[in-house]
């Protein structure tokens, strides 16, 4: 088997939902260039945790445990994936799940865009959310990518919204920081979303449950992905 299917194997039985290859040489700052390929996957949400969020009353205790979990077990699945380049002779790194970083004052940013790479790996589109909606699972994915020097055979990238004419989280999103654009590939964040207002909204209504970081109305209440278990 080829080191590719390989990867992806391992992926898939350390709990993957889905797995896109994607070339990022053009997209990266000048240090990580050499890192040209990014293994982008996506992470299945509880479906139950993610309906339990309230239009009105926001996100439960329990939707940011689970938002903690995720992330812990996409750091160790990155980590794994690391290791394993590194046995085959290759330099690798993985983007943190969720970490901003702070170089140019706070502009929420993290190293690198998980959902740039997802969309390049043919995982999903950005919805008029800002996030990034998978055909199976809609958004209910959080999202890892791991950088490496070896080379693929690329997945198709998506370059443009399938929400169609849908709109019903930016009608849902409390802080109003959603705009209602149609993205394609290139899209400034500014014309999708304003970011402060979501941060700000977290930070205000939400500070008693997971210290005002996590929200996820506009998750809750994207219709994409039929197979997934609503309520
Ligand atoms: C900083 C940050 C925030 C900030 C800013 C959000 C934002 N939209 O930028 C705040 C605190 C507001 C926030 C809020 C939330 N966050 Co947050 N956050 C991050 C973090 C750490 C960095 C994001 C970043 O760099 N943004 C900069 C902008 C420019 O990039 P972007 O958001 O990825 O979107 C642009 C690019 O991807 C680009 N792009 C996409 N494809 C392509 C293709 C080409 C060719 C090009 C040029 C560009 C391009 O276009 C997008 C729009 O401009 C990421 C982890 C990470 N490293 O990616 C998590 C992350 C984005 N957050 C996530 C989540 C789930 C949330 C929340 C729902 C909170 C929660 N957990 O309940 C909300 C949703 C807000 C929203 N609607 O976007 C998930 C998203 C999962 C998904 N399915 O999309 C991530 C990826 C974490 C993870 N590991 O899964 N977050
Ligand atoms: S996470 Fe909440 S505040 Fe932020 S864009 Fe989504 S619905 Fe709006
Ligand atoms: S709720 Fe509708 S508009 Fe928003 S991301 Fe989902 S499909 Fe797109």
């Amino acid at each position: 088997m080829n080191k590719q299917l390989q990867l992806k194997e391992k992926l898939m039985d350390l709990g993957v939902a889905d797995v896109g290859y994607a070339q990022l040489e053009d997209l990266l700052p000048a240090e990580f260039k050499h890192l040209k390929s990014g293994i982008s996957f996506g992470i299945r949400l509880s479906d139950q945790v993610v309906s339990d969020i309230d239009i009105e009353d926001g996100p439960t205790p329990t939707y940011f445990h689970h938002y903690r979990t995720v992330n812990t077990f996409i750091d160790q699945i990155s980590y794994q994936i690391t290791n394993q380049l590194q046995q085959w002779g290759h330099l690798a790194m993985a983007i943190p799940a969720s970490q901003s970083i702070n170089n140019t004052g706070w502009n929420y940013r993290g190293l690198f865009q998980h959902r740039t790479a997802a969309t390049r790996g043919g995982i999903g589109w950005i919805g008029k959310s800002g996030c990034l909606v998978t055909e199976a699972f809609g958004p209910r994915v959080r999202l890892g990518t791991i950088l490496t020097d070896m080379e693929f055979q690329y997945d198709e990238p998506i370059i443009s919204s399938r929400c169609g004419e849908c709109n019903l989280c930016v009608k849902a999103c409390p802080a109003e920081a959603l705009k209602g654009a149609s993205w394609s590939a290139g899209m400034e964040r500014e014309k999708i979303l304003d970011p402060q207002l979501c941060s700000e909204h977290m930070k205000k209504q939400y500070k008693h449950i997971g210290r005002g970081a996590v929200c996820g109305i506009c998750i809750k209440t994207c219709p994409k992905g039929n197979q997934v278990l609503k309520r």
